[in-house]
């Protein structure tokens, strides 16, 4: 007699993780509120925005709405969220597009944070409600051509003259500064020498501030991306953020920027992993769902196991953040392994697509796409993997 086969409960991603267990009701409230706004106002546009490289700059009041921007930061109209809040946050902006979650990654964590920690009570007052409310849009420019993993070798310079300081250099690899209303600049005031560094803010509209788009690039297409020339660009004392100096200033907003990232990847991922679930439940080869197949099972296994692993370790390390212990280190491994886990499992996702994981109709290639850049940028994979290292073992491997 033939033995009848049981269906089994499928098991998702959030039981696996026991998410329920980790947040408190506030951070699901939040992130409930974001997902079913970019259902309703992204997600459906997403494929045509990448492919055309529209940053739908239309949006950005219903997103300052959602309290994303400066989300963790309090006072000066800031939306005041916890670390882990935040993070969920950041998990479903990159469900939705990494370029969206870079959008509002620079604006949170790359400007409204260092004029929070580092600027006069006059920035703060003047600058970050705007922020907050989506009305001014700011950029971030460390990178320079010859300067990427190692910005103490950058060639920007700023000289005093009176009451102001003269600009000149680039910056290049610049996010939304193609239509950033302000500029957060470094650069060198003493020579050659990275502990002069200090943080500028140019407004759109100072003689010499130029923002050149930069095209043709085949990920983040929906981010926009440009240079920041400077050339005699005068801008006054009062615009030099007083309370940065070094390397320090412009490193301590991308450990910001970093933890949201290692939160957002995952929303990548999750949106990777849905889509092929979906898929392969659906499709059908030698007669049957390709989903009963035990190796596209071990790569769903592995899919899900990576991004279980990656969502737990981050709100622990949230958890930690929001009781001020959190270190550049814990960062590091965290940017590092989450972006590779997510890397991995898209590239997987496409695999298992079969030829539509190379179409735009899915949501896969273009998050792998994406994720080509996330491993690059806010300190590339081997940079992380360095300052691990030279943690671990004392020595530098720069
Ligand atoms: P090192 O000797 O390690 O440090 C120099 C000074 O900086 C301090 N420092 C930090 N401070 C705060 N947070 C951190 N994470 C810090 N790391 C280092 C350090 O204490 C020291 O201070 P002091 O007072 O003793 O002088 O520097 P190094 O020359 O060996 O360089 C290594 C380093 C850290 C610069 C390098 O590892 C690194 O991180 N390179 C990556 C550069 C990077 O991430 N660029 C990102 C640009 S912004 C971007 O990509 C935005 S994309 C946004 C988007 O669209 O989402
Ligand atoms: P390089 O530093 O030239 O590195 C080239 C290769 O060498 C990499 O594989 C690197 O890992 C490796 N390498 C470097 N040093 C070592 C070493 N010591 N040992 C071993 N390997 C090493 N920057 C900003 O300032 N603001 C932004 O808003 C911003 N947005 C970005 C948006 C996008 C879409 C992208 C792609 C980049 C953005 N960046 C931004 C720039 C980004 O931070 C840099 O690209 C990144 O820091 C790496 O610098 P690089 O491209 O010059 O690579």
């Amino acid at each position: 007699m033939r033995k009848t086969r049981r269906r089994h409960r499928v098991v998702s991603l959030d039981d696996l993780i026991g998410l329920e267990e980790l947040i408190t009701d506030e951070e699901r409230r939040v992130r409930d509120t974001i997902r079913r706004f970019l259902a309703d106002k992204y997600i459906p546009y997403a494929d045509e925005w990448f492919e055309k490289e529209i940053f739908p700059r239309e949006l950005v009041p219903e997103i300052a709405e959602l309290g994303v921007l400066g989300m963790n930061l309090k006072g000066y109209d800031c939306p005041g969220f916890g670390e882990v809040a935040y993070g969920l946050a950041m998990m479903e902006l990159e469900y939705a597009d990494s370029g969206l979650r870079s959008f509002v990654s620079v604006q949170g964590s790359l400007c409204m944070y260092p004029i929070h920690r580092w600027g006069s009570e006059e920035q703060r007052q003047r600058w970050l409600p705007k922020m907050a409310a989506g009305e001014v849009v700011a950029c971030f420019g460390l990178t320079e051509p010859d300067a990427g993993s190692d910005p103490g070798a950058m060639k920007t310079r700023a000289v005093r003259d009176g009451d102001d300081w003269v600009l000149n250099g680039a910056k290049m690899w610049i996010t939304n500064s193609p239509q950033a209303d302000l500029a957060v600049v470094w650069a060198k005031t003493e020579g050659n020498d990275p502990r002069s560094i200090r943080g500028f803010l140019v407004e759109r509209g100072t003689p010499g501030f130029e923002t050149p788009t930069m095209r043709r690039k085949m990920s983040l297409r929906a981010s926009d991306t440009g240079e920041i020339v400077l050339s005699d660009c005068r801008v006054p004392e009062a615009n030099r953020l007083p309370g940065a100096a070094g390397l320090d200033g412009p490193l301590s907003c991308l450990n910001q920027a970093r933890f949201g990232i290692a939160f957002g990847v995952i929303g990548a991922a999750r949106a990777c992993y849905d889509t092929t679930l979906a898929y392969t439940q659906d499709r059908i080869a030698f007669g049957v769902p390709v989903a009963k197949k035990q190796l596209v099972q071990q790569r769903l296994v592995e899919m899900a196991t990576g991004i279980t692993r990656a969502a737990v370790t981050v709100i622990h390390y949230g958890r930690l953040k929001e009781k001020g212990i959190l270190t550049p280190w814990h960062v590091s491994l965290v940017k590092r392994d989450n972006v590779e886990m997510a890397l991995e499992t898209a590239r997987s996702a496409r695999a298992l697509l079969g030829a539509n994981g190379i179409h735009i109709e899915y949501p896969v290639i273009r998050h792998m796409l994406n994720l080509e850049s996330v491993y690059t940028y806010e300190g590339t994979h081997e940079v992380h993997t360095l300052i691990l290292g030279r943690a671990l073992t004392g020595e530098d491997g720069f």
